[in-house]
Parts: structure tokens; sequence; C-alpha cells
């Protein structure tokens, strides 16, 4: 582990091209039981546009260098040293092949990071800067050569030895070794390099390209996982198709290759060629994946692909750009998604977690730009911001240039730089030139941090027959950016008449809107629309399709926001009404529970609800979201500082037990008119009709009566699915009912050989509301299922506890804080990028009142005191500097 008290902060401003660069990168990774050996050959040379050097400085960790040659001559110790990670060479020629032995040990590189070994499986993750923990190398994106990498391994435990590219040779050695070779005939920087060594099954298909090659597609899993490919199998040839309609990007290689592996610190990963998954984001199946389960697998499958375009053939400059790949390559797959499903349902939940998560963190102390102007550990910048703040961004480019004009971008982008290390604003140019469009102050939207607030007024003249909207932009002050600048912000919107029809929009001045794209440009900090020949007071319609990641602040009745709910034309918006009269509603409840009141909820928004549960006109999976209430996080993060952390859960609980008595038959018949599936398929009208049938009965079971618990027991007997035996089993966990302890033995006998099936185990323990959580979490971590150095056992059962349930989380004992830091302290030396993800949770202090803050400052502080790794000590340091 890199271990340092002050590690350096690296700036964008201080970009410089390489002074050498390698154009062939030839490694030989021979694997034995104790160590492994990489022979590294790189074919170097000075880049004559740039170079000022004249030594050459490679990087590496965790390494014991063996042997160094320079053209097949061993260097002298005197001509080369290493310190910091670094391998220094003085007075090298312009032009040479340097030759490195260097011994790792894949097998006690908790890290998740370089080559190590997962379930007895070797494998790699390089990006960010992993590679450097295989060999010593210019482990920057800009530097990008052309691969080849023979793996020898012992063949009876190893059979299968994969690499990027195309297998050119193989064979078997003395002592029951063996060998193969893989060749990528594409350069590419070494973030994309991947190895695999294990004992895999594998299932096979193939796709034709549009002109007419064949791709051979494999997913490589365990044994036991081979009937839970088929999903991942269809979602991967649904995206190769769907990236030829819709982007015109075809596939290059000949063979694509997928691995599931079970320890993993994220979702997956795009190796050229090799992609490197997750079990959690390749397995499916009926009994094991909730419908959840199989939309991310499809998503995900999707975004890897997507990034053989938007990430592989053209890649990042520098790390400052990740969100040139991540941010676009997010927007792709979300297109796709909606593409698959419904646009609507989609949106909101993207909106709804970008809302919840991403706004924490802009208005936190980590809060950075989509590009951001420094950091002290990349890893730290996989974050919501530069993914989905990101997609955003290249979202509102769509709506500015629109959907032809999108593609014709794209298509320049791809086409000026294939094969190219590329920046932001590479893509922004493109845009620009494609479409003959000035972008100028779009631009602050990628150096700019912070969410912007949108404050609309409007005022309805019948005199004049006008009606008048007013916004006012502001981004407040973020963690090195003072002062602000008026932003360019697409603000798509309608007027909607009483009949819920759309007026025709037409300015003062006769400037007509376009009415298939109505959308008004903000560019000022004020600014003012006059329409007219308005002949009835409107209902306004703002911000449709989330056309811009701001806050919107604009004064609706519970009436209007009603009306809008049952009548506007854009779904997104009708969410979004039910949504702020819910939390309108709960307002008016957190402020009794302030004074000890009991408020009942508002009848506007019960019989609104009442319309959902009973109007069979409207479309399934709509009602479901709609009935959905908005989960604790997503409240604290929208309503007043200090967070009411017990108010917000106790009010919660009240609406949801106060909407549940009103409207117990209307839910009641839900559950008749949708009984159980017998058989399961993951297609939209089954996924609405389990998820509506299921948020009726979360409702329900909130009143714990008895028949209602003996049809959620039996729910979570019949069920022939996942998604609907988690349902019931999550219901009875969190209620009170007896029966709960029973249910959470028979689950786990029945699934403790689907490791997968068991995060879900721990998860639904771990964000239960009842106040012996904590002490359930802690027994827990000693479940021989349990393991500390599984990302997803931690992210299960330590990261559910401490995100999803913050009324123990923040219990004000403090208790919840001192075990997140002892969890941050273990996993430090073990997972430093995992630790770090868990350290962000204390980045929020600041939004709690005084005792809380203090108490988790404490902790914060103590996690300061001990050797930490540039991850956790960058997020630390950042959290108490605030
Ligand atoms: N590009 C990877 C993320 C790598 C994270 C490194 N800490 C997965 C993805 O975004 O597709
Ligand atoms: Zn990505």
């Amino acid at each position: 582990m890199k271990e340092n008290n002050a590690p350096k902060t690296i700036r964008l401003s201080e970009y410089r091209a390489p002074d050498y660069l390698i154009d062939e990168t030839h490694l030989d990774v021979r694997i034995f039981s104790d160590y492994t050996d990489v022979t590294a050959q790189l074919h170097i040379r000075k880049n004559t546009q740039t170079a000022v050097a004249t030594s050459l400085e490679l990087v590496g960790a965790d390494l014991e260098l063996l042997e160094i040659k320079v053209n097949a001559e061993p260097v002298p110790e005197s001509l080369y040293s290493i310190a910091d990670e670094t391998l220094t060479m003085n007075n090298v020629p312009g032009q040479f092949i340097l030759t490195l032995v260097t011994r790792i040990d894949p097998k006690r590189n908790t890290s998740l990071e370089g080559l190590y070994v997962s379930k007895g499986m070797y494998c790699t993750q390089c990006e960010a800067e992993g590679f450097r923990k295989i060999t010593y190398y210019l482990d920057r994106p800009d530097v990008m050569a052309r691969f080849t990498t023979r793996i020898e391994a012992d063949k009876s435990s190893y059979p299968v030895l994969l690499s990027n590219g195309n297998p050119v040779e193989k064979g078997d050695l003395d002592a029951g070794r063996h060998f193969v070779k893989w060749e990528d005939p594409f350069k590419k920087p070494c973030y994309l390099f991947a190895l695999v060594a294990g004992d895999l099954s594998v299932v096979e298909d193939r796709f034709v390209t549009s002109s007419g090659r064949e791709v051979s597609l494999q997913i490589f899993v365990e044994p036991q996982d081979l009937d839970k490919c088929d999903h991942a199998m269809d979602s991967l040839k649904r995206s190769m198709k769907w990236d030829e309609n819709v982007y015109g990007r075809e596939y290059d290689l000949d063979i694509y290759m997928i691995v599931a592996v079970s320890h993993f610190n994220m979702g997956a990963m795009e190796n050229k060629g090799l992609n490197i998954f997750n079990t959690s984001c390749v397995l499916a199946s009926a009994e094991t994946t909730t419908d959840a389960g199989f939309q991310r697998v499809e998503s995900v499958i999707a975004h890897e692909y997507f990034h053989n375009w938007s990430g592989n053939r053209v890649t990042c400059r520098d790390w400052f750009q990740l969100s040139l790949k991540e941010g676009f390559t997010v927007f792709r797959d979300q297109q796709f998604s909606a593409d698959m499903g419904s646009e609507t349902v989609n949106r909101i939940d993207d909106v709804n977690f970008l809302k919840t998560v991403q706004f924490a963190e802009d208005s936190g102390p980590m809060s950075h730009p989509i590009r951001p102007d420094s950091y002290i550990e990349i890893n730290n910048f996989y974050t919501t911001t530069v993914y989905e703040k990101g997609a955003e961004v290249v979202r509102m480019i769509r709506r500015l240039v629109g959907v032809d004009g999108f593609r014709k971008g794209s298509d320049l982008y791809f086409e000026r730089h294939d094969g190219q290390a590329v920046t932001c604003d590479d893509f922004v140019q493109a845009m620009e030139d494609a479409n003959q469009i000035d972008l100028s102050q779009f631009r602050l939207w990628y150096s700019q941090s912070g969410t912007p607030c949108l404050q609309v007024s409007s005022e309805f003249s019948a005199s004049s027959e006008t009606f008048t909207l007013t916004f006012k932009q502001e981004t407040p002050a973020t963690p090195g950016q003072p002062e602000k600048k008026p932003l360019h912000i697409p603000v798509a919107i309608g007027l909607v008449d009483s009949t819920g029809n759309d007026l025709p929009l037409e300015l003062e001045g006769g400037t007509r809107i376009d009415p298939d794209n109505p959308v008004l440009e903000l560019k000022q900090p004020t600014e003012t629309f006059v329409f007219r020949n308005i002949k009835e007071k409107p209902v306004a319609s703002l911000l449709r399709g989330f056309s811009a990641p701001v806050r919107l602040q604009y004064p609706q009745s519970r009436e209007a926001l009603a009306f809008l709910m049952a009548h506007d034309r854009d779904g997104f918006n009708r969410w979004s009404a039910s949504q702020q009269l819910v939390v309108s509603v709960l307002e008016d409840m957190i402020a009794g529970f302030q004074n000890n009141e009991s408020v009942q909820p508002d009848s506007v928004l019960v019989d609104a609800f009442r319309t959902l549960l009973t109007d069979s006109s409207l479309d399934l999976a709509m009602v479901a979201k709609m009935l959905e209430l908005p989960t604790e996080q997503f409240l604290a993060e929208l309503l007043p500082k200090p967070t009411q952390v017990d108010a917000i859960h106790q009010s919660r609980e009240a609406l949801k037990q106060a909407l549940a008595s009103s409207l117990s038959t209307e839910m009641t018949s839900v559950l008749d008119r949708y009984p159980l599936h017998t058989e399961y398929h993951y297609r939209d009208q089954d996924v609405s009709e389990r998820s509506l049938r299921n948020t009726c009965m979360y409702y329900l079971m909130s009143l714990e009566q008895d028949d209602v618990v003996e049809r959620c027991l039996n729910q979570f007997k019949q069920a022939c699915n996942m998604t609907d035996q988690l349902s019931a089993f999550k219901a009875l966990v969190h209620s009170s009912r007896s029966e709960k302890s029973q249910v959470i033995e028979q689950f786990y006998q029945r699934w403790s050989n689907e490791s997968l099936v068991v995060d879900q185990w721990f998860m639904v323990q771990a964000s239960a509301p009842q106040a012996d959580t904590l002490e359930r979490v802690k027994e827990l971590m000693n479940h021989t299922a349990f393991d500390m150095t599984s990302p997803n056992k931690i992210r299960a059962l330590i990261g559910a506890f401490c995100n999803n349930n913050p009324v123990n989380f923040h219990n004000e004992d403090g208790s919840g804080y001192a075990f997140l830091a002892d969890q941050i302290i273990a996993l430090n030396k073990l997972n430093p990028q995992v630790a770090s993800r868990m350290a962000v949770i204390m980045t929020r202090w600041a939004n709690f009142d005084q005792a809380r803050a203090g108490l988790i400052k404490q902790q914060l502080s103590r996690v300061q005191s001990e050797p930490l790794s540039p991850d956790v000590y960058e997020v630390v340091t950042k959290a108490l500097k605030s």
C-alpha cells in the first residue's frame, strides 16, 4: 500500500505531453503458486514533438525489479534509480527496447488493483493506475501501444488463459504448464490491459456486424453459473445492434469476451476485447435475480460495450478528462435502456439517483466539476458527478443541437479522433463544428462545480392575455470556487390549459417556440419570458424531462401539482409533480412531529393516490413509480439543513401508514388484480405488475395486520422469482412481527450457495429500521458468509447500514459513526478504494445538528490519525478542512 501523510496534488493546469512514447509492449506473464514474474519488453522512443527531458521516468508500485536491460544489455545499477514508485533512467537513447523483469505477489494483493486473485482466479484491474502494479511503465492514458501478452501457468488449475485481442499461439510446457499468446491489433493505453487465468466455463454465441463480419461472443463464469448468462448475452447482442443503428458504430475485433469475477471494486471494466465484470453485473436468473438486477445487468453490459468507441477507440488524454468517456458512455447506456423499455420510467430512476447522490456530493466538501481541476487520488473521482452529471451535460448538448445534430457531432468526433487520446473540449468542439453553434458559455458546465438553483416566478394577466415567467439562476459557492458565473441552461417547458392540453407558445415580440422541442435557453442571472395570447391561467410545467441538472424552485399549489400529476403530457413531470406533492405533505407532517402533533396527510394527496390505484387507463409502470415514496436519503438531500433524521423517518412511516389505511381497499384489490406470476419473464408488463403489487404490499405491511402478514408469508414461500420473494422478505424483516427470525433463517438456508443472493440477505437486514440493527450488523460481520476482502459483501452489509439506514446510522449516541470509522480503518489497509468510498459517507457532517456533526468529526479525526492510503487521506482531509 502507498502510505504517505501528505500525498501530492495533481493539477490539470500542470499537464504536459509525455517525453517518451511506447509503440509496442510485449508482456510475458508467468504465474507460479507463490509469485508471478512479468517480463515486459517496451519499444520506447523519445516524443520529438515535446520532449525536453533526457531521463526516462517509469512508475511502478509494489514491484520487485529482477532484471533491467536496454537493447538486450543489462543496465548497470549506476545508470538507474528507484525511489517513490519511480524508476529513473538517465541518458537513454532516442529509441530503444527496454526489458524489465518484475516479480509480483497477486495472492496478497487485496487492493483488487493490478493483478490479483479472486476465488482462485487471476484477474486484473488497471484503470485508472493499476498497471503500475504489474510492471514499470508510462502509466498514463496518452501513451498508447500495441500489446502482445504471453501467459504461462499450471494447466490443470488454470486451463483458461485470456488477454486482449486475438489468440495467436498456444502450447503445452514441461511440468504440467501451458501458455497462450494474445495479440491486440489496436493501440491502447495500459489502463485497458487485461489478463485472466482460471478454471472457467464459457457460454458462446455470435454476432454478425452490419458490414457482415462475424464476432464470437464469449462469457466466462464459474461452472455453477453457466445457467445465468443468457440475459447478459442477449443484452450484449442488443447493445451491439443498437450502437450500429443509433451511432453507426461497429465492433472491431473478432472476439468479445466477458469474464465474471466475484471480488471486484466496481461494476465492470471495459478492457479492450476482454471486459471484466463483477458477477453482480453479469449473472441473472429468475430465481436469484430481481427485476432491478436484470435491469442493472442490461445497462452495465451495454455501458462497457459502448466504451469500445467512447473510451477505447477514442480515449482520454489525462484523467481529468474522465467524463469525456464516462459521461458520454453513461448517456449512451441511458439512451439504450430507454429504447429497450420505458423511456419515462428510466428517466425517473436516473434523475432520482442524480438528485439523491450527485446533488449531495455537489453540496459537500468533495464537490468538483465534471472535469476536476485537481486530485490527490484519481480513484476518488469516479463519482456520480463525473458519471451522472457528466451524462446530463451530454444530454443538454443533445437538446441544444437536436437529435440529428447530435449524431452529426458524434460522427465527427469519432472520425476526427479515432485512435487518439483527447479532451472534453475536443468533444464539445466536434459538436460545435458539426452544427455551427456556439457552446462557449455552455463549456462552463465542465469547469464549474455545484448545483445551480433555478428560482422561478410566474404571473398571469387576464387583461393583457400574457403569462410571464421569470427565472433567476444562482450556483452556490463550492470548495475552491467562491464566485460562480451564469450557465447556459436549457429549460424544456409547457403551459398546460384546463383541459390538459399544451398551449401554443408565442413570445412577446413574435418569436414562436418550436412546438416539438419547446425549450427556453437561459444565459443571464435573471431572465423574463412573456408569452402572449394566453387567454386563461395555465399551469406551468417546467424543466420537462429534467432538461438540466438544477434545483428547480417554483412554488405551486397542491391543486396545481395534482392537476399536473394527472394531466401533464410529459410523463417525467407527472412523476415529478407527484413527488413534490408528497414532499409538501411530508413537510407538514415533519413540522407536526417537531411540535408533538400528529398531522394527517392532505386529502389532495390521498385522492390523487386513489385515482392512481383505481384508474385502469393509466400506465402501470408509471402508477407504481408515482406511488413510491421518496427515500429518506432523497428527503434529507432536499429538505432544509440540519437534516431532521428522526422527524423524516417517523413522518415518512406515518405517511406510509396513513395512506395504507385510507387506501387499504384499493391497495388490497391491486393485490387481487395482479396475483403472483407462476412463470417469470423479464418484460415490461410483468415488471410493472410485480412492481405495483409489491409497492401495495409494502404499504399494507406497514399496518402489520394478520391477513396481510399471512399474504406476505405466502408470497415469500410461493414466489417463483427473486423479485417477489425478496419484496416479501424485506417487508417481513422490516416489520416488528415475530415471524421474521424464522424467515431470515429460511432465506439463508435456501440461498447460502448463491453469493449474490446472500448479498441481498445482508442488505435487507442491514437496512432494517429496528433499533437493534447495528448489533445485528456486527453479529453478521462474523457470519461465515461475510468476507472483508469482498467489496460486494462490504457494500451489502456495511454500506447498506451506513447509506440506507439513516435513522440507525445517525443514532445520536454516535454508535453508527464509531462503527463506520472502525471499518474505514480496517479497510484502509486491505482495500483503499473501498475504504475511501466508505469515508465519503462521513464528509456530510455539516448537514447535521451540532451534536451529530461533532460526533462525526471526532470519528473523522480518529481515522485521520492513522497512517492512511492517499485514497482515504484525500477524503478525510477535505472533509475536515471544510
Ligand atoms: N471504467 C471503469 C471504472 C474504473 C474505475 C477505477 N477505479 C468502469 C466503467 O465506468 O465502465
Ligand atoms: Zn464507464
